[in-house]
């Protein structure tokens, strides 16, 4: 079809921590492009992912779960959340079955204000029932009255190829945004930090995972093998201590699971060093927050 016209738009995921915004984005992206963790607050930037079709490209956004901030580091996350409402074609508000619709009344009344599309998508209809799922669907309408209200399932597909349709629908017509071969928006060493912070996220209680940023120091590739040397980085000295573990057994199951991630995402040999470095309260600091890439240009 010769004659039809490009479509490309910004598709932007937003919605409480936890609710499944970045299992969603992974499943639309066939890619584990951004990682997903039973804890809240998992995501901490604003990451996206680029589908292109021969006559579309949708640029996905993955943004951190919207709280109130109790630090900077928290100041930082949310300013990526409100960015994806400003330059959305189509709004998905993800939701699920266990919150409660009136938990941040304050983001829910900009996206009320949205001119673009919204599709609430309430998500984790697995764990539901016919009849709590009809009176969330009521609740949510009255919420949000102009949005269309999708219940989904991501961990079992029910209902996503539906809103892969009506985003197709809604997308606008444009020229691409980004290279019809580019993927995300992010380059190798950000998966780097991420997969290795996801194993501390998985691996770590309490406050250690959110103590925590990753940096890589080294990253050096050939066609066969990558040679990474990273450090991470944690607020304070007992939070070094807990990071490595007894004999040192806690941060080699984090560089093994985290090679092995990474292997399967690169598809080639990985040779990963990494370093526990302090860094004394570097969440509130603004210039470590810069440094580290939490700021918005
Ligand atoms: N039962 C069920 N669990 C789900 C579903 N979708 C996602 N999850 C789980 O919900 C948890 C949170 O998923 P994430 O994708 O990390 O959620 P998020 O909204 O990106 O969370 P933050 O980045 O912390 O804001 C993970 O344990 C997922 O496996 C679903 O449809 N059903
Ligand atoms: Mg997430």
């Amino acid at each position: 079809m010769a004659d039809q016209k490009h479509k490309a738009g910004f598709v932007n995921i937003v919605g409480n921590p936890n609710v499944g915004k970045s299992t969603l984005m992974n499943l639309f992206m066939k890619e584990r492009i951004s990682i997903a963790t039973f804890k809240a607050q998992t995501t901490r930037h604003r990451i996206m992912g680029i589908l292109n079709e021969e006559d579309m490209q949708i640029v996905f956004s993955d943004t951190p779960g919207v709280l109130k901030p109790n630090y900077k580091l928290q100041e930082e996350m949310m300013a990526f959340s409100v960015s994806a409402l400003q330059d959305a074609d189509v709004l998905l508000y993800v939701t699920d079955v266990i919150e409660k619709p009136d938990k941040n009344n304050d983001f829910i009344e900009k996206v009320s204000k949205m001119d673009v599309p919204v599709l609430v998508l309430i998500n984790k209809i697995d764990l539901s029932n016919q009849k709590d799922l009809e009176t969330l669907v009521e609740t949510w309408h009255n919420c949000l009255p102009k949005a269309e209200i999708i219940p989904i399932s991501a961990k079992v597909k029910f209902n996503t190829d539906a809103v892969m349709t009506r985003i197709k629908e809604l997308l606008p017509e444009s020229q691409p945004y980004f290279g019809k071969d580019q993927w995300t928006d992010k380059p190798a060493r950000f998966f780097v930090t991420e997969i290795i912070r996801e194993k501390i996220l998985l691996y770590y209680d309490k406050e250690i995972p959110y103590a925590v940023e990753v940096i890589v120091e080294e990253y050096h590739e050939s066609e066969k093998q990558i040679h990474i040397k990273s450090v991470i980085c944690v607020e304070r000295e007992s939070q070094k201590g807990i990071i490595i573990g007894h004999q040192g057994v806690a941060l080699k199951r984090v560089c093994t699971e985290a090679r092995r991630t990474l292997e399967k995402f690169f598809e080639k040999k990985i040779f990963l060093e990494v370093f526990v470095k302090v860094d004394k309260d570097w969440r509130s600091n603004t210039a470590r927050l810069k440094s580290y890439g939490y700021k918005l240009d």
